[in-house]
């Protein structure tokens, strides 16, 4: 099925400048990015988008490492793109990551650092990618609405 999925480079993605990489990976596999932005995350984004981890004892150091530089936010879209995104981009612990995704390629290997500074973000559900698209495109709220009608 054709889907749309909400994908993130994150702050160390950013500074080690993969954004033409993941862009090629993404779009060697058929998978189109149909909208882009630079932006800085807000403290209170953090905490809604990382709700489900903000009890953990790491949160403090995942809400230091998003709010350590600019973000790349991203809209893709393809067949199964919310599967696809999450196979390109490996599991969350780089050291896990195998060679050839782009955690396991770029994420942090060290013990310490290999669960939190992973380089990308991607949906892991459908319903979640329609949040986390409206959460930080909420300038294509109206075009959404269409958007998921005339899906490329
Ligand atoms: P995901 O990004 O692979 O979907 P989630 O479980 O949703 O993984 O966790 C969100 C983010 O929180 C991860 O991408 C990573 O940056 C950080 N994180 C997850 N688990 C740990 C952990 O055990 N230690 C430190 N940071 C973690
Ligand atoms: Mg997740």
């Amino acid at each position: 099925m054709k889907e749309r999925t909400y994908v993130m480079l994150k702050p160390d993605g950013v500074r080690k400048h993969l954004l033409l990489e993941v862009i090629k990976r993404f779009e060697q596999n058929n998978l189109m990015i149909t909208n882009l932005k630079e932006m800085k995350l807000t403290e209170e984004l953090i905490h809604e988008h990382y709700a489900h981890v903000s009890d953990k004892p790491f949160f403090p150091k995942l809400e230091e490492y998003m709010l350590s530089g600019p973000v790349i936010a991203m809209i893709i879209e393809g067949e199964d793109a919310v599967n696809r995104v999450r196979k390109l981009m490996g599991p969350t612990n780089c050291k896990e990551a195998l060679p050839g995704t782009i955690r396991g390629d770029y994420g942090n290997k060290d013990d310490e650092n290999c669960r939190t500074y992973n380089v990308i973000h991607g949906s892991d559900s459908v319903e979640n990618a329609e949040i986390e698209v409206n959460r930080f495109f909420p300038e294509l709220k109206e075009e959404n609405k269409s958007l998921k009608k005339t899906i490329r």
